[in-house]
């Protein structure tokens, strides 16, 4: 066996999200969110009709499952703090009992010697913005922003790492393209607009944190899809170019460059999707771009040029551009539908070093959901995971290769903790290093 050695003060931790694992409590004061009010209306686009109440139990035993943080050697460890637990109306009124929530996950943290890293905001909008419209709504901007300067406030004397959104092309993704999100519209216009209005939100929070001069750093986690090519054919290629543009430069250029890339709002314009803005927006991109970044690293995606016409009646979605390409020989995990491919992450740090300034990132989520994994229970009753084990070594290998090529990668984040609620596929399939 070979031993690498990773940078002496590297993150190694867990990742997870307030609506995948708090659950409730009576009277703990939460307001409701998209989730609940998805599976209220809709619970059979569930996996088991198994619906955000029943996610796993953080709230009520934070203290015994941080323990568990220092049993499994993590440093660091990233939650979120949700929105309608903290402000149940999204704006006005503050929840004490959040306040107290998230000071005691907080301190006890950081007296166990592992570093809180908070996201503002992982898929779950409050209800109470969803009736106006969600980030279809500029005034949820304005919203937003400002829960966001109260969650500074009220924590960042402890918190230092801050990300103002975990993956904000998912809901624009699952919202308005592909059906898998509320509010389920198909309409790529909207969603372009959401898509907007989220980088614009993310960018006044992190002027509210500079404005309030605080010490710590913020970020934004991205999941980035390194995008490959069926061939060296300039058709293929053409197309890979534009679904990076479309899937991982949308986020990542506004958010590290602080502008659109120009051959994107070409794309756009020529669709017809271009969103409303204000003329003082771009300054405001352009003054508040991040300090560091996460990156969630799941999948490639494999393009070829398109075989057929885009059918004129369907909805647009970008796809128009592109046939999803099967490589053969490709590894893959079937449970997930996602293809396995760990040189993936050291594409995407070699990326990051050469088009984006070397920024410090993140392997902020990475991981292997399995179904039924109860049945690689050992008779000592744990789960023989040894396909998740030569997973995490293959990324970690191609990291550690990108580190020696001078890639600033700070760390690598595993989803996921303990096992939890995965939106719409509820506890299909398990991550977490606990059970
Ligand atoms: C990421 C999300 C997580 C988590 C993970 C696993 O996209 O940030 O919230 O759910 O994917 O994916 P899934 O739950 O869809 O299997």
């Amino acid at each position: 066996m070979t031993f690498l050695k990773f940078p002496d003060d590297f993150w190694w931790g867990t990742a997870t999200s307030a609506a995948q694992s708090e659950g409730t409590l009576p009277g703990d004061g939460r307001g409701r969110n998209v989730w609940d009010e998805f599976y209220r209306v809709k619970p059979e686009r569930f996996f088991d009709r198994v619906g955000p109440e029943e996610t796993s139990t953080f709230l009520k035993n934070w203290r015994t499952d941080l323990d568990l943080l220092v049993e499994t050697g993590q440093n660091t460890f990233r939650t979120s703090i949700a929105w309608s637990r903290l402000i149940p109306d999204g704006t006005g009124a503050v929840n004490p009992e959040a306040v107290e929530f998230y000071n005691n996950v907080i301190d006890r943290l950081i007296e166990l010697g592992v570093e809180p890293f908070i996201t503002l905001y992982h898929f779950d909008m409050p209800w109470a913005m969803q009736e106006i419209g969600g980030f279809e709504n500029r005034a949820v901007v304005d919203a937003y922003a400002a829960y966001a300067r109260t969650a500074f406030e009220l924590f960042g004397d402890r918190v230092k790492k801050w990300f103002t959104f975990n993956e904000p092309i998912v809901p624009v993704e699952g919202g308005y393209l592909y059906d898998f999100h509320w509010p389920l519209k198909l309409d790529a216009k909207l969603g372009v607009q959401v898509a907007y209005h989220t980088t614009l939100a993310s960018a006044k929070a992190i002027a509210e944190y500079r404005n309030l001069g605080q010490d710590g750093r913020i970020g934004i986690v991205i999941n980035l899809t390194p995008t490959y090519p069926r061939s060296e054919h300039p058709a293929d290629v053409r197309t890979a170019h534009v679904a990076d543009l479309m899937f991982n430069q949308s986020f990542l250029d506004p958010s590290v460059l602080g502008e659109y890339p120009a051959e994107l709002v070409d794309l756009i314009r020529k669709h017809d999707l271009m969103p409303e803005t204000d003329p003082a927006d771009k300054e405001i991109l352009a003054a508040n771009t991040v300090d560091f970044l996460g990156v969630n690293y799941y999948a490639p995606r494999r393009v070829a040029a398109r075989a057929s016409t885009p059918n004129p009646e369907a909805p647009w979605t970008p796809d128009y551009y592109y046939d999803a390409y099967e490589m053969p020989g490709r590894k893959m995990n079937v449970h997930r539908g996602w293809e396995i491919y760990e040189r993936g992450v050291y594409d995407i740090a070699i990326n990051l070093r050469d088009n984006y300034g070397n920024i410090d990132w993140y392997v902020s989520e990475n991981g292997m959901g399995v179904e039924g994994e109860e049945k690689f229970r050992d008779a000592d009753g744990s789960i023989d995971d040894t396909y998740r084990i030569d997973f995490i070594k293959d990324h970690l290998r191609n990291l550690h290769a990108a580190i020696q090529e001078g890639c600033h990668v700070r760390g690598y984040h595993l989803w996921t903790f303990i096992d939890c609620w995965s939106w719409s596929n509820a506890y299909k399939n398990r991550y977490g290093l606990v059970e």
